[in-house]
């Protein structure tokens, strides 16, 4: 077993039931032109959280710890959007309509793909979901039952919004669940904030909040086997 210095106390895991999830790294939320620029949002605000992930997605590659990777988007027909997701936002903007990544938010379009710095490795779990969380209308819950993974180191973007419906999803599951901060981004400097308290607040209502130097420093001993 290994612990990690976190809030609001330390956090437990066993490296060998434990998965990293890296949610939604893609250019539409990422780059200039994808989703979250449709929406308004300043995508730069993002960027900070790659160097840090680069460094864990290492770490957790050497330790040898699973690793799945997230992306949210849609069949090219559109008939996984309901359409209380597909009417927002500027109508010639909207999932679905051509940008200069190719459709926006839709699957096999360049931006709907992971970044480059932070492209899956050979082998690792690609999970391609519809909504804002990881578990609904996709195989995850099949996918970590069959690995007997009991804790979910949880990563990427946006923090109030997929990160956090996926640990909540997974909290309900009965997933110990440790949100790495620097590895976890908001458009809204507040929202990176308060959505981080959130978690551990309430003796962890959901989760556990530490910095990916905290976890990687308790992930050494399974470095050092490898
Ligand atoms: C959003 C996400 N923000 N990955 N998606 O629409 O957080």
């Amino acid at each position: 077993m290994a612990t990690v210095d976190a809030l609001p106390g330390p956090f437990t895991f066993d490296p060998a039931t434990t998965a990293l999830v890296v949610i939604d790294m893609q250019r539409d939320f990422m780059e200039p032109g994808g989703f979250g620029e449709t929406l308004g949002n300043d995508v730069s605000q993002l960027r900070r959280v790659i160097a840090p992930t680069e460094a864990l997605l290492r770490a957790c590659r050497a330790a040898g710890l699973t690793i799945i990777h997230t992306r949210e988007g849609h069949l090219p027909d559109l008939s996984d959007c309901p359409p209380a997701k597909l009417n927002r936002g500027e109508p010639s903007q909207r999932i679905g309509a051509p940008g200069p990544m190719g459709r926006i938010l839709i699957r096999g379009e360049h931006g709907h793909d992971i970044i480059d710095e932070l492209a899956p490795a050979p082998g690792e779990l690609v999970i391609d979901k519809p909504g804002k969380g990881a578990f609904y209308n996709t195989t995850l819950g099949e996918v970590l039952a069959g690995l007997g993974t009991r804790s979910l180191i949880v990563t990427g973007v946006t923090t109030e919004v997929c990160v956090h419906t996926t640990v909540r999803e997974a909290n309900d599951r009965g997933y110990e669940c440790l949100v790495l901060s620097d590895c976890v981004g908001s458009y809204f400097p507040e929202f990176q904030e308060a959505g981080l308290k959130m978690i551990a607040a309430q003796g962890g209502i959901f989760g556990w909040v530490a910095p990916s130097t905290a976890f990687i420093a308790a992930l050494q001993p399974s470095l050092q086997r490898t």
